[in-house]
């Protein structure tokens, strides 16, 4: 299908055109002050108006390379054409039914998409649901009923969401859940494998994790183990080999739910469609969210038949769980990153974006380590002098990096449970030539600090 739509015509460029923020943002701004609670904050307060490929486009026409994604969402682009289009065609057929009213043939495909191309060749199931948050809170709920067990475990470090739940298997208090309990019970928070900082072998940190699991909970107990197999708002933490690989091992052994939590590191993120399988991992649940839909809300819970179906009719659902238009946009997504080779991509900019990371901490003494896979990098930032030994976080060099970035038309994430860590989550349609103009701009931000 052809389009003229409007952000087909954004150039893949850096254009810096006002200060950042621009006039018409710092005047939406102020109306947002007035109607948003301070408790939604926004990391850089420019308003946008048109995205696509790798650029955004702010009301004032300031032109973004775009390194987050929206956290990992619109990973094969913005406005990707065939997502646009897909969307537009069932915007016009119907936008709501209620799957488990009337149901529809697009929620049926993706789930049996990503009984195809998630980790195993076993029988699958799929239940969609709205947010990652949401499929954490039903990956949980199902992991119970199957096992008739109360207790979830999760991991240091971890993010899993802002429900009632979620907020408890969080690892950081502020500012996910402070003020804002009482909290879900039953939730323990294991050591987990974080190699720059505990020097341990994978099988060292999976006994340390696996102890504190049994004399803490106990198996009998214990009715899942939830991980992200790259975490994310953790601060993109590889976990040394063999960790996972142990602890899934631990779980199938003593009857525990093994539950990968992909949102963020799933969909094609790291050059596999599933993070989990760098590390042979099978999983017997993966929650997939963010990139499924290309920026449309959707979310996934896909598990091993037998458990999915511990659930009783009528025991999972909501109004707009696997809504038609989401689902749409989700099957073109499958499709794009099948017959545009999206995989090959994630894995291209690893091997540009890697190196040049590396070349900036030859010249950085405050990047104390550079890490992830594929177009899922970071790096994390420590006091002058003290990478090699203390390794003391040091937030406000990534404050001032992403500040610098995003006056410069270059839009960054961080992250860190200690605030301390930059990461690189940009869509497959970043071309190397945008990312070599990003590279110069945030080498530019560490020769100014
Ligand atoms: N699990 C691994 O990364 C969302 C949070 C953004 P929702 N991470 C981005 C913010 O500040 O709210 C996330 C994740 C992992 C679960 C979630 C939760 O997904 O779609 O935001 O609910």
């Amino acid at each position: 299908m052809q389009s003229n739509a409007a952000s087909d015509a954004v150039p893949q460029q850096r254009r810096v055109v006002t200060a950042v923020p621009g006039p018409a943002s710092v005047a939406l701004h102020e109306r947002r002050l007035a109607v948003v609670p301070v408790g939604v904050a926004s990391t850089v307060p420019v308003y946008i108006k048109r995205a696509h490929g790798a650029i955004v486009v702010d009301v004032d026409g300031n032109q973004f390379i775009d390194l987050g994604a929206g956290i990992g969402v619109t990973t094969i682009g913005h406005t990707d054409r065939a997502v646009v289009d897909a969307a537009v065609a069932q915007l016009d057929d119907f936008t709501h039914t209620l799957f488990t009213i009337t149901p529809y043939e697009s929620y049926v495909r993706v789930a049996e998409l990503l009984a195809e191309h998630t980790p195993g060749t076993h029988a699958k199931k799929t239940v969609l649901v709205n947010s990652g948050a949401e499929a954490v809170e039903n990956g949980v709920k199902i992991a119970r009923k199957h096992t008739g067990r109360r207790g979830v475990a999760v991991l240091e470090h971890a993010y899993h969401g802002r429900t009632n739940l979620t907020m408890a298997m969080n690892f950081k208090a502020a500012p996910y859940a402070s003020g804002f309990g009482p909290f879900a019970g039953d939730v323990y928070h294991a050591p987990s494998s974080y190699p720059y900082h505990d020097g341990l072998s994978g099988a060292d940190a999976a006994r340390r994790t696996v102890a504190y699991l049994e004399k803490v909970v106990g198996a009998p107990d214990l009715a899942c183990l939830v991980v992200e197999p790259i975490q994310g708002e953790g601060g993109f933490m590889v976990p040394a080999e063999g960790y996972l690989p142990a602890l899934q091992e631990w779980c199938t052994a003593n009857g525990v739910v093994f539950i990968a939590d992909e949102i963020q590191c799933g969909m094609a993120r790291t050059g596999a469609w599933f993070a989990s399988e760098h590390f042979g991992l099978v999983p017997d649940m993966v929650l997939a969210a963010k990139g499924i839909a290309g920026g449309l809300p959707l979310a996934a819970v896909t598990g091993r038949s037998e458990i999915m179906d511990s659930a009783q009719p009528g025991g999972l659902g909501g109004t707009f769980g696997g809504n038609p238009v989401s689902a749409a946009a989700a099957v073109a997504v499958f499709e794009q990153i099948e017959k545009n080779g999206l995989l090959a991509e994630a894995a291209r900019i690893e091997h540009t974006l890697k190196p040049a990371l590396l070349g900036l901490q030859q010249k950085y003494d405050v990047i104390g380590d550079v890490r992830g896979i594929g177009a899922m990098l970071a790096i994390e930032l420590v006091q002058p002098g003290t990478g090699a030994t203390s390794k003391e976080p040091n937030a406000a060099v990534v404050a001032s990096v992403a500040a610098y970035a995003a006056q410069h038309g270059v839009l960054l994430l961080t992250a860190g449970t200690y605030g301390n860590v930059l990461r690189f989550l940009p869509s497959l349609a970043l071309t190397d030539e945008l990312l070599a103009d990003a590279i110069s701009v945030i080498d530019d931000a560490f020769a100014a600090l």
